[in-house]
């Protein structure tokens, strides 16, 4: 049952070229509010103090410093649900946490004991559905509530992570170099020599890649490109070697 949903996942994850970036977190953490801060859009997406406000997962096309992304926005992880609704939970997160970078929003306005309890559970389910391999980046959010000393002990705790606050906007900046960083780590060049009757392929590419350069040959148009690491295996069978 597991294998067959990774398929279904693998097969839409495939159907498009754009790296992934998957909002998770614990519900009410900021999730929706950070995506329309990072999207530009004030009521986009449904943003609610109630229990899992967002229902269904929501994906938006960013663009950042020329490459575009895609957005996915998830239902919030609470504990204490009836089983049934945890097996249902898990199911839509399934579908959409297998990016290629999972940013890990956490609420850290309150005491840092709820904000390990709350990243604890998140990673919990996150290794039960597999998600565990994805690259995080930990998210601390709604700065703005934060005070001078303990932003000092999340400094301390938490070094890797960024602070933001959808709000007044501070770590915005921040968070959007960190996605850049992350996937400017995995770029992978790739030689590729995509057949002529496969132009659909380099459209596709050109939207993963940003920029590329291209030959036309006898048997196909010769690519030399530098793809995420997550986007570089769906183009694997057109490939003339590696050069890491
Ligand atoms: N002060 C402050 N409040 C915020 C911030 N970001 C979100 N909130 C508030 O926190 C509440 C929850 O925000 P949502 O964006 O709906 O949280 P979510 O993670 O999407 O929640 P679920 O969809 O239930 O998982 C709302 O009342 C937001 O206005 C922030 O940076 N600062
Ligand atoms: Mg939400």
């Amino acid at each position: 049952m597991l294998e067959r949903n990774r398929g279904v996942m693998r097969a839409r994850r495939e159907g498009s070229s754009l790296p992934r970036v998957a909002l998770a977190g614990y519900t009410n953490a900021g999730k929706s509010t950070l995506l329309n801060a990072l999207t530009g859009t004030e009521d986009g997406v449904g943003v609610g103090d109630r229990l899992f406000h967002t229902l269904d997962p929501t994906t938006r096309n960013i663009e950042l410093s020329g490459r575009d992304y895609l957005l996915t926005d998830t239902v919030g992880f609470i504990e204490k649900l009836p089983h049934q609704l945890v097996e249902a939970f898990k199911a839509t997160l399934e579908e959409t946490v297998l990016a290629d970078l999972i940013l890990h929003v956490v609420d850290a306005s309150g005491d840092e004991d709820e904000l390990l309890a709350m990243t604890r559970a998140v990673h919990d389910v996150l290794r039960e559905i597999g998600a565990d391999e994805v690259s995080q980046l930990l998210v601390l959010s709604k700065a703005d509530r934060i005070a001078e000393d303990r932003r000092r002990e999340l400094a301390l705790k938490h070094p890797n992570a960024v602070l933001v606050s959808a709000v007044t906007g501070e770590g915005i900046d921040t968070l959007i170099a960190r996605i850049e960083e992350e996937f400017a780590r995995t770029l992978q060049d790739v030689e590729l020599l995509i057949p002529y009757d496969e132009g659909t392929r380099l459209a596709e590419l050109y939207e993963a890649a940003g920029d590329l350069e291209r030959e036309e040959t006898a048997d196909g148009v010769l690519v030399r490109a530098r793809l995420p690491a997550g986007v570089a295996p769906r183009y694997e069978r057109f490939a003339l070697g590696a050069r890491t």
